[in-house]
């Protein structure tokens, strides 16, 4: 059985617990020990999270049997850890991209009194991953392993958000500067490996099941889920109702390399694109309003399907040819596509 919202949620006010007693080693003094825990509630809180959960889900398949309360506690603190870099990325994010609300409230950066003290918040979110790693995990013989995991998979997502904002300058727009070959990497890299390999990697290090092969074979089918998931997250950030989504979409302003517009560029007349050149990218209501236009005259609807359906096919059959010879089951995988398939939030 999948692991509930509610049940994952059960152990976070403990993990909450545990950073400011790291942070009362110092003698923190309680105004920023008040703040310190607010930022962590108001932006750790309130997502999906998948990403959290599928540690668990992961790890109940990889161990084939109901976790112990002990083991239950520690793949939980795991799937924290991913929450927790997910808020790093996100305050941040939200700041480079001008966006407005998250999870159906203003993003951090906009909440009364915070403005660019979310810069501090979002690198504090991120030391609370390694604080807990040290206090939960040292002893273990992958502690290091987790440790370069959680390292690497930063710095991956780190490169694939600066491909996201250098193709999309605030100042210009040039729209052969787009291409699917750039798209791809932006994806894979600012989403598909913290959002997709780190939880199943994690979970393959905590069941010790992290070979070579298994690590691999989670990787390449991953890595192509994620690319998916990015494609949903651009689609609905046009396509989708902000009171569903929790935010409003800013890819049309914020001049994005999106997988709508590539498709666009794909399809268009010399006269679209000269719509496209006119309106996309600029900080204005009215020239995104001609791009909205512009998307449902293309039918970028139907393009989705079409690729959705395509890549669901694919992954399906990655899934049916693994190896489970060494640990590794296709129900993580299945269960992982389960979650985000035709999602709308
Ligand atoms: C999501 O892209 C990507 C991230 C949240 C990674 C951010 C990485 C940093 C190093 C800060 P997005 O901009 O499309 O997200 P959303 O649609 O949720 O705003
Ligand atoms: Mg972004
Ligand atoms: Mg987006």
């Amino acid at each position: 059985m999948p692991v509930s919202r509610q049940e994952f949620e059960t152990v976070f006010p403990k993990l909450v617990e545990d950073l400011k007693e790291h942070a009362a080693t110092y003698k923190l003094p309680e105004q920023a020990m008040q703040w310190f825990d607010k930022s962590m509630n108001y932006n750790t809180l309130g997502g999906k999270y998948n990403r959290g959960i599928s540690v668990i889900d992961s790890a109940q398949l990889l161990l084939d049997r109901k976790l112990s309360d002990d083991e239950f506690f520690k793949a939980a603190t795991l799937g924290w850890m991913i929450e927790l870099l997910q808020a790093f990325f996100l305050v941040s994010d939200d700041i480079m991209d001008s966006s407005k609300t998250r999870r159906g409230q203003p993003c951090w950066y906009l909440a009364p009194h915070v403005g660019m003290i979310a810069i501090n918040d979002a690198f504090m979110l991120e030391s609370g991953i390694y604080i807990l790693l040290k206090k939960y995990f040292r002893q273990e013989k992958y502690y290091v392993d987790l440790l370069e995991l959680f390292h690497e998979v930063t710095f991956q997502t780190e490169l694939g958000q600066l491909c996201d904002l250098l193709t999309a300058p605030e100042d210009h727009v040039d729209l052969d500067n787009f291409s699917m070959e750039k798209y791809t990497f932006i994806v894979i890299y600012k989403t598909a490996y913290y959002s997709f390999y780190l939880p199943v990697a994690l979970s393959l290090y905590f069941s010790g099941h992290a070979t070579v092969k298994n690590l691999k074979q989670a990787h390449d089918i991953l890595i192509p889920m994620g690319e998916y998931f990015q494609v949903q997250d651009d689609y609905l950030d046009n396509f989708a109702d902000p009171a569903t989504l929790g935010k409003i979409g800013t890819d049309i302003q914020d001049n994005k390399c999106s997988w709508l517009v590539n498709q666009a560029l794909k399809k268009c007349s010399p006269e679209q694109r000269q719509v496209l050149e006119r309106n996309y990218g600029h900080k204005d209501q009215e020239c995104e309003a001609k791009v909205k236009e512009l998307f449902n005259q293309l039918e970028l609807e139907k393009d989705y399907q079409v690729y959705e359906d395509k890549v669901i096919v694919q992954l399906r059959e990655r899934i049916e040819s693994l190896d489970e010879s060494e640990g590794l089951k296709r129900g993580v995988f299945e269960e992982f596509l389960r979650k985000i398939y035709k999602r709308s939030k």
